[in-house]
C-alpha cells in the first residue's frame, strides 16, 4: 500500500519539483527586499486594474463580475443564468462568469462592473514570494525527494474541489501513512484561506529542518520523533482568495451551501461544542459552522489523520493575526479538566511566547468560539494543541515580513519538538 502511495504521489506531482531549490536560505533570499528590488518587482500602492472590454463571441475566458441583485429571487435568477456567486453585498453580488454568461447578463443591463481574470490563480506580483498551492505542493515534494531516508509526502484526503491535502513527514523509519510509536509533533497551517503567512511558517519550517538535519541539536529530534507538517489545509479557499491576482479577503472553504452561498468556516466545524458559541448557522456568514460537525472533507481528513496517528503529543495550528499563543479551551470558559495539562499548556506556551514575543493565554480570553480544531484535538486525543495567531497588522502582510515571522516561529517550533517526548518535564 505504501508503495502505491509513493507511486501516486510521484505521478501526481510534477517532476519539476525534483529540481527545485529547497534550501531555506535560498527561499529566504527570494523574499528579501534586496532580491525583490533586484528582480525589480513593483510594489503597487493600489490594487492592480485590468482593462475591461466586453468579450467577443469566441472568448473562452473567465470574468470576475459584479451584478445588481437586491434579493434572494434576483440572486437565484443570476445563478440560473450561470453566475457563480461568491460575494453578496446589499444591492449587488460578485462572482465568476464565463464570457457568454457575462454577455447575456450585460444585454439585460445587469452588470455593474467586470474584469478579466487570468487563468493562472496566483498571488499579486508584489507578493509572489508567497507560495500558492502548486508551489507549496512542489516544494514539499522536492523536500521529500531530496531527503528520501527521512522524509515522505502523502495526501491525507481531498478538498471539496478535489485537491490533495499534502502532508510532509519526517521519521527515520516510518514513511507515508504507516503508524509509528515515536512521539509525534504536528504543525498545521491555512485553516483560513486569507491567512497566507500560516502556510509559509510550517512550509519553511520543513525546509529549515531538512537544511539543519545534521546539526546534533536538530538531529536528535529527527531521530527520535515523528514530525508531521501540513502547511495548507484549505487550498481551495487559498486559490480562490488569490484568484485573478488580487485578494478576496476570503476565510472559509469552498463548499457550496444549500442557499447557493459558499463556504464553511473550517475552524468551527470540529466536534467540540459544535456551533454553540462564537459561530453562526447562517451559511452566508464568515463563521458558518457547517451543516454538522465534521461535515467538511478538510475537517474530516484531519479527524482521520489524528485517528491514524495516536502517537501525536504536541500540535500547533497556525493562524493570523494578533501575536497570540492560545491554549484550550476556546469554546468554553471552563478550564481543561487536568491540572497537569493546564500546567503544561502554561509552561510550554509561555516559553514559546518568550521566543516569539507573542502573548500566551487561554483561548477563551480572546473570545469564546466553539468547534475549533485545537479544542477538539485536545478533548478527543489529549494532544497539547496550541493555536498561534502570527504577526501582521492585517491578513496580507507584505512578503518582506515572511522572513522575521518564520525565523522566530522556527525557534518556537524547535522548542515544542524538545518537549514532545515528555511534555510534562
Ligand atoms: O476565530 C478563529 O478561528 C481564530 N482566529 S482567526 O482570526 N485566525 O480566525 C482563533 C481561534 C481561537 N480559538 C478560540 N478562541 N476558540
Ligand atoms: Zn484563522
Amino acid at each position: 500500500m505504501k508503495y502505491l502511495v509513493f507511486l501516486l504521489t510521484a505521478l501526481l506531482l510534477p517532476s519539476a519539483a525534483q529540481a527545485m531549490n529547497t534550501s531555506y536560505s535560498e527561499l529566504l533570499r527570494q523574499i528579501s527586499p534586496e532580491r525583490r528590488a533586484e528582480l525589480s518587482v513593483p510594489v503597487p500602492s493600489a490594487p492592480e486594474t485590468v482593462k475591461s472590454v466586453m468579450p467577443e463571441q469566441s472568448d473562452s475566458g473567465r470574468y470576475w463580475v459584479t451584478a445588481s441583485a437586491s434579493n434572494s429571487r434576483e440572486r437565484t435568477a443570476l445563478l440560473e443564468k450561470g453566475l457563480d456567486i461568491v460575494e453578496i453585498n446589499s444591492g449587488s453580488v460578485s462572482g465568476f462568469a464565463a464570457a457568454d454568461t457575462l454577455r447575456a447578463l450585460s444585454s439585460e443591463g445587469l452588470i455593474a462592473s467586470f474584469r478579466a481574470i487570468s487563468a493562472a490563480r496566483d498571488f499579486p506580483s508584489y507578493d509572489s514570494a508567497y507560495h500558492n498551492y502548486k508551489e507549496t505542493s512542489e516544494l514539499m515534494q522536492a523536500i521529500a525527494a531530496k531527503n528520501p531516508d527521512i522524509a515522505s509526502i502523502f495526501s491525507i484526503g481531498k478538498t471539496v474541489e478535489g485537491r490533495d491535502i499534502w502532508c510532509l513527514r519526517f521519521n527515520t523509519n516510518a514513511k507515508g501513512m504507516t503508524a509509528s510509536s515515536k512521539p509525534g509533533a504536528f504543525f498545521l497551517g491555512n485553516h483560513h484561506a486569507r491567512e497566507h503567512l500560516s502556510n509559509e511558517v510550517p512550509l519553511l519550517l520543513a525546509a529549515w529542518l531538512m537544511d539543519n538535519r545534521n546539526r546534533p541539536e536538530i538531529k536528535k529530534y529527527l531521530d527520535s520523533l515523528d514530525i508531521f507538517i501540513i502547511p495548507m489545509l484549505n487550498p481551495d479557499g487559498v486559490e480562490y482568495d488569490i484568484s485573478g491576482g488580487r485578494y478576496h479577503m476570503y476565510r472559509k472553504n469552498m463548499s457550496r451551501n444549500s442557499d447557493g452561498s459558499f463556504g464553511t468556516d473550517l475552524n468551527r466545524n470540529y466536534d467540540f461544542l459544535w456551533c454553540k458559541y462564537g459561530s453562526s448557522n447562517n451559511p452566508r456568514t464568515d463563521t458558518y459552522c457547517g451543516k454538522a460537525a465534521f461535515s467538511e472533507p478538510e475537517a474530516k481528513a484531519i479527524r482521520s489523520f489524528f485517528a491514524a496517528h495516536p502517537n501525536i503529543k504536541t500540535h500547533i495550528s497556525y493562524h493570523t493575526y494578533g501575536k497570540q499563543i492560545l491554549y484550550p479551551y476556546g469554546g468554553t470558559y471552563d478550564e481543561v479538566p487536568s491540572e497537569k495539562d493546564k500546567k503544561a499548556f502554561i509552561k510550554i506556551g509561555n516559553e514559546m511566547a518568550e521566543l516569539t514575543g507573542y502573548i500566551n493565554r487561554k483561548s477563551s480570553d480572546l473570545y469564546v468560539s466553539s468547534g475549533d480544531s485545537c479544542d477538539w484535538a485536545y478533548k478527543a486525543h489529549g494532544v497539547l494543541a496550541f493555536t498561534f495567531e502570527l504577526d501582521g497588522r492585517n491578513f496580507y502582510p507584505s512578503a518582506s515580513e515572511i522572513d522575521s515571522v518564520v525565523s522566530k516561529n522556527i525557534n518556537a517550533a524547535v522548542y515544542l519538538l524538545s518537549m514532545t517526548a515528555n511534555p510534562y518535564k
